[in-house]
């Protein structure tokens, strides 16, 4: 599945939310350690919370579901913005159709390695563009970009696209994550520019 093609650069300022510079890099930013997996055997992506059929995927596991290929911007809190982004991987909607999310659930809690987690509301979780993925322009993630799998929630500020993601917890109530507990926002939408708690 292919969802969209290289957008109109004229519409670039719509594209660009406020106080946004365009870089054509792919700047590396995070905090802690940058995991090396020399063997994913014992990798594993545990789904769990308020669902009814808790899951522990294998790599193996998450290239049998149907694969997405999505272009999107992603945006920075720090100031970057990327355009036309181009990822592969599984649609959270795919990835949660078996694992059955309970009504009761009303937010996610991304947990990465090193005990890193991010927050969300299950809407932009689930949104149409949010995808878990395994590589950037057809080659897999290096190690620095969330190598084996991310998170990639475009329309969020991208310190909600966990890398070297471990974990998808379903909550009733919302927690904050990492960078929230140290006063970002709780949803974090750049076009409105909710980077702080206080935005
Ligand atoms: N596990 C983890 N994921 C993370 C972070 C982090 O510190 N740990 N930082 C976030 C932030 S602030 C950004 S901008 C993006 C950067 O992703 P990139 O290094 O692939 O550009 O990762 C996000 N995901
Ligand atoms: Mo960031």
């Amino acid at each position: 599945m292919y969802f969209g093609k290289k957008k109109n650069r004229d519409n670039q300022s719509e594209r660009v939310p406020p106080n946004q510079n365009v870089t054509t890099t792919f700047p590396v930013l995070h905090s802690g350690n940058v995991p090396y997996y020399t063997d994913l055997s014992k990798w594993n992506l545990q789904v769990y919370g308020l669902v009814d059929n808790p899951k522990l995927f294998t790599i193996e596991d998450i290239m049998t579901f149907p694969q997405t290929d999505l272009l999107n911007d992603i945006h920075c809190v720090t100031g970057w913005s990327k355009l036309d982004a181009n990822w592969q991987g599984v649609k959270t909607q795919d990835l949660v159709v078996d694992v059955k999310i309970k009504s009761t659930a009303k937010f996610v809690i991304l947990h990465a390695e090193e005990g890193w987690t991010t927050n969300l509301s299950i809407s932009d979780f689930l949104k149409e563009t949010s995808l878990i993925a395994h590589s950037f322009d057809h080659k897999k993630l290096t190690p620095e970009h969330g190598y084996p799998l991310r998170g990639v929630f475009p329309h969020l500020y991208f310190w909600k696209s966990a890398k070297w993601l471990r974990g998808i917890q379903f909550t009733e109530h919302n927690h904050p994550g990492f960078w929230e507990r140290n006063g970002y926002h709780m949803e974090g939408d750049p076009f409105k520019e909710q980077r702080f708690s206080y935005d």
